[in-house]
């Protein structure tokens, strides 16, 4: 009967992993940067280096804005930034996190942007926050 070798399955899963997934991205998005989508992850995309405050002069590379029209985010910090996202520009009325190496598809929407009510096609601001990752976020 052969022994199985697990040292050897773990080396090789470890370098598997390492080949094929940058040590922290969340999908479809590059490295060092947080990526938000106006549908699912091929949608209508932005991305944002650093904070910020007012998403009213930010569009999609479809050329919509992107202003309470974000509905799925992806965080791929190269360092451990959390991702804040808010209702109100300004950093004003917290909606939801993203942790390191993680993402959201398809926040939950009430169908009607901008109202207060639903994460998804609300957001106005972004806020990156060092020290991540955090519980509650996603
Ligand atoms: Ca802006
Ligand atoms: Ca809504």
């Amino acid at each position: 009967m052969r022994k199985p070798i697990p040292i050897i399955g773990a080396i090789a899963a470890a370098l598997a992993a390492t080949l094929v997934v940058p040590a922290s991205a969340g999908p479809n998005c590059s490295t060092g940067y947080h990526c938000g989508w106006d549908i699912g992850f091929d949608t209508g995309k932005i991305s944002f280096f650093n904070s910020d405050q007012d998403f009213r002069d930010n569009k999609f590379n479809t050329g919509v804005v992107a202003d309470n029209n974000i509905k799925t985010v992806s965080n791929s910090t190269s360092t451990d930034y959390v991702s804040f996202w808010y209702r109100e520009v300004n950093y004003v009325g917290f909606l939801f996190c993203v942790n390191p190496n993680s993402s959201v598809q398809n926040l939950p929407d009430d169908g009607v942007p901008g109202n207060g009510i639903g994460l998804g096609n609300e957001a106005s601001s972004m806020w990156l926050i060092p020290g991540g990752t955090y519980p509650g976020c996603y």
